[in-house]
């Protein structure tokens, strides 16, 4: 079976990719989507995202990095594929999350939403944190991959500048 996992990704974390991880072990092929949304101001632009997603990922042979715009449901049919994971953290995210995988199917009968749920270690980890704890020259070693961990201070320190 192939999956697509979507997301912002901005940056991926240690928890996006334990979620990418489990899903690489279970599905045939997964699609890692990075949304490219223009008028969402994001710290990393896609490309960046895209680059540092695929240095993370390069051990994998059935995970493939790609980016869409537009409506998930969209870009689920161009791709021809019908299930979507999304990782739950708490049940903070539960509500968003039904929300939308209640939307995508009603806008296209066939698209199931899979929900797996966060590893104990990384519940508490989202993106926003790590951006948070990068702009107070915090250290995020922990939390996301090395190479995301230089982007973010180059970024940063670029941003000062
Ligand atoms: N542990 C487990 N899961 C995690 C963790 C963690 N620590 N951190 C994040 N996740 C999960 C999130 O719950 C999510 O499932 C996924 O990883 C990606 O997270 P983010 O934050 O990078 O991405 P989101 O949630 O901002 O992505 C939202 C989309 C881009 C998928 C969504 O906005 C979208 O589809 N937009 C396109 C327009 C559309 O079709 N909208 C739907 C109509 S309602």
């Amino acid at each position: 079976m192939e999956v697509i996992y979507p997301g912002s990704f901005d940056p991926i974390t240690n928890g996006h990719l334990d979620i990418i991880d489990r899903c690489a072990k279970k599905f045939d092929k997964v699609i890692v989507s990075i949304l490219n949304n223009t008028s969402k101001k994001t710290l990393f632009t896609v490309e960046e995202r895209k680059e540092l997603l695929e240095k993370c990922l390069e051990k994998y042979d059935n995970v493939e990095v790609d980016t869409f715009s537009g409506l998930l449901i969209d870009y689920a049919k161009e791709k021809n594929v019908t299930t979507m994971v999304r990782g739950l953290r708490a049940v903070s995210d539960f509500e968003y999350e039904m929300q939308m995988a209640l939307v995508n199917r009603k806008l296209y009968d066939e698209i199931e939403t899979l929900f797996m749920v966060s590893s104990g270690d990384y519940a508490y980890l989202s993106s926003s944190i790590v951006r948070e704890i990068s702009l107070f020259d915090g250290d995020v070693s922990c939390l996301v991959p090395e190479v995301v961990e230089k982007a973010l201070k180059e970024k940063i320190k670029g941003g000062r500048k």
